[in-house]
């Protein structure tokens, strides 16, 4: 099973090799038309030969070491951790051929009978909010928030997971740019409540996304996604939620994802970053060129050089702290996951300690940069449910239908290392905070641990013969227990950003 997932990894990463070489041909010719672009984004789209290049070399190191050993991949289990559920580099390899995208995939319509049942379901369900169809003017639509004052200081992060009938905020139907490995129902996923319940805060509630609020509230402004495949999952769940009302102008290129509402002059980007910090492959020190390095002490240009054209960055990071790299910290090499030839020397660091070292910096990198005064918001790190084993020994999260009961999950000790270190990572940038940004802790860690349901599990393709079900011997099929369903809980996530951005940009008493 373990060699079938890898010979799937190796076959997509090819084809994803052979479109990033294509992506720099392309990205020449596009500079010839960004005068049709909004300004701030002339940089973006000169930028794409380079970034291309990055995503190119990237892609290529983690994809031929398991050529040249399997065994490595096959074998693969976080250093330090014997007791938890790892996260599959094959899966997030899996996705590199979705970082890479034709425009012409990111036709989006709207089906009129769809967003007709959806209203329908809304009208049922009375626990809406604002009804989209009574406000709609601006000014209503901001003062009726506006005055939820009170709600402005609830925690967001501890409460409950709720039943709610009226439904997801979209369908696999009614958005077309759900990437088939999530489109769980599209796959032939024969439950669907999962779909269908809500975070409710303990102190107050979070009022089901309305997509023309979100969009007015950031009217001329940029909403950034900055991370892995799970940021592209995040940002795919937003696009999906507002093309409800609007169809987005898909002005991206082959590698980097933007789309454009017109009513209200709103860009939303995507910008891929595994680690956050920057990486190279020349030789460094004992590290020869086939393993990727990381400098852990300075932010990932890929995204840092962009920073002052976004108004809103959501920023995520962490699982590919489990793929092999070597960490170099003030010009030495202070440790390696999956990697480290001289067993005699001693590591410094682990790849949890290199994940908040990589957290901080790209951070305070930001939180210092004269010109920045967005909002960031750190999406915490998100739980995987491979339950049994890792990913490749057996874990599994197949037959969950419902979120977990409090007491039912069991603790993970990588995740909740992981979620420590962000979290530390990011209270020492904040203290480094010199610059207008604002900086926000979304943490969602504890509340999407109970969502094992969430997951595409075996449902990871339209494959009519793929196996859903153990085996004889008791065997799982092979699954995705990482990324989250469309639409699912990963939804929330969304609705959390949009109250995020409510209190800030729509606070009276600031
Ligand atoms: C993991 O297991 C090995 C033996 O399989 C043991 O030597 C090591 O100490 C364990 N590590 C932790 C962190 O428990
Ligand atoms: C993990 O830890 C539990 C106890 O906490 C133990 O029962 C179980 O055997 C361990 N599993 C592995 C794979 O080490
Ligand atoms: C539109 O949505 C309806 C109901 O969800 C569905 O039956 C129909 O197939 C969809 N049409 C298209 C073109 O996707
Ligand atoms: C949407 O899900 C239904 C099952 O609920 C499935 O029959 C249909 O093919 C899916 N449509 C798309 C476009 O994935
Ligand atoms: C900030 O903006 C000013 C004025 O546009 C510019 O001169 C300066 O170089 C910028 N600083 C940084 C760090 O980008
Ligand atoms: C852009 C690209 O290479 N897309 C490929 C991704 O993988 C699917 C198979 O699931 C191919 O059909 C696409 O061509
Ligand atoms: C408004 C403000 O606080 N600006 C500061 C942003 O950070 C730089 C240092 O990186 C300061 O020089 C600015 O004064």
């Amino acid at each position: 099973m373990a060699f079938a997932v890898l010979f799937e990894f190796l076959f997509f990463s090819k084809v994803f090799v052979r479109n990033a070489l294509n992506v720099c041909g392309e990205a020449m010719t596009s500079v010839s038309s960004k005068a049709s672009y909004p300004k701030t984004f002339l940089s973006i789209v000169s930028l794409s030969g380079g970034l291309a290049a990055f995503l190119l070399l990237a892609s290529w190191l983690l994809v031929s070491r398991p050529v040249v050993n399997p065994g490595a991949f096959i074998s693969y289990r976080v250093q330090g951790f014997n007791n938890t559920t790892t996260t599959d580099p094959n899966l997030d390899g899996l996705r590199s051929n979705i970082t890479v995208l034709d425009d012409s995939n990111f036709h989006v319509y709207s089906n009129k009978s769809a967003e007709k049942a959806i209203a329908d379901d809304r009208k049922r369900s009375g626990i809406e909010e604002p009804q989209p169809d009574v406000l709609q003017n601006e000014e209503q639509l901001l003062d009726k928030y506006s005055i939820r004052k009170a709600d402005s200081d609830c925690d967001l992060y501890h409460g409950k997971w709720i039943y709610d009938s009226s439904g997801p905020l979209y369908r696999n139907d009614s958005c077309s740019i759900i990437t088939q490995m999530q489109n769980c129902q599209g796959n032939g996923r024969p439950d669907k409540d999962y779909e269908n319940w809500r975070w409710k805060p303990d102190q107050c509630t979070i009022p089901r996304f309305n997509p023309k609020l979100f969009l007015q509230l950031m009217r001329k402004k940029t909403l950034a996604f900055i991370g892995d495949s799970v940021a592209r999952n995040q940002m795919e769940s937003m696009i999906c939620i507002l093309s409800q009302v609007e169809e987005p102008k898909n002005r991206g290129n082959k590698r980097m994802q933007r789309y454009y509402f017109r009513s209200t002059s709103t860009m939303i980007v995507r910008i891929w970053s595994s680690w956050l910090v920057h990486q190279s492959t020349d030789p460094f020190d004992f590290a020869t060129d086939d393993v990727v390095k990381l400098h852990l002490d300075s932010p990932d240009e890929g995204f840092m050089q962009y920073i002052t054209d976004f108004d809103v960055v959501v920023l995520s990071s962490g699982h590919w702290f489990a793929k092999q790299s070597v960490y170099i910290l003030n010009n030495e090499i202070v440790g390696g996951q999956l990697w480290w030839p001289d067993h005699s020397r001693k590591k410094k660091i682990d790849n949890v300690e290199a994940y908040g070292i990589s957290v901080e910096t790209s951070l305070a990198a930001m939180a210092t940069q004269q010109n920045y005064s967005g909002l960031t918001i750190v999406r915490s790190y998100s739980p995987d449910h491979y339950e049994g084993g890792a990913w490749n020994t057996g874990g599994s999260c197949t037959g969950k239908v419902k979120p977990a009961m409090e007491g039912e999950i069991p603790e993970n000790g990588f995740t909740n290392a992981m979620h420590e270190k962000q979290v530390s990572g990011f209270r020492r940038a904040l203290e480094k905070k010199s610059n207008k940004s604002k900086l926000k802790l979304m943490d969602i860690t504890r509340a999407f641990s109970y969502r094992h349901d969430g997951h595409p599990g075996p449902y990871r393709s339209r494959d009519p013969n793929k196996i859903t079900t153990r085996g004889p011997d008791g065997k799982p099929p092979p699954q995705d227990c990482l990324h989250w369903c469309m639409p699912g809980p990963v939804d929330t996530w969304n609705e959390l950003v949009l109250e995020m951005i409510r209190r800030e940009f729509n606070n009276p008493t600031q």
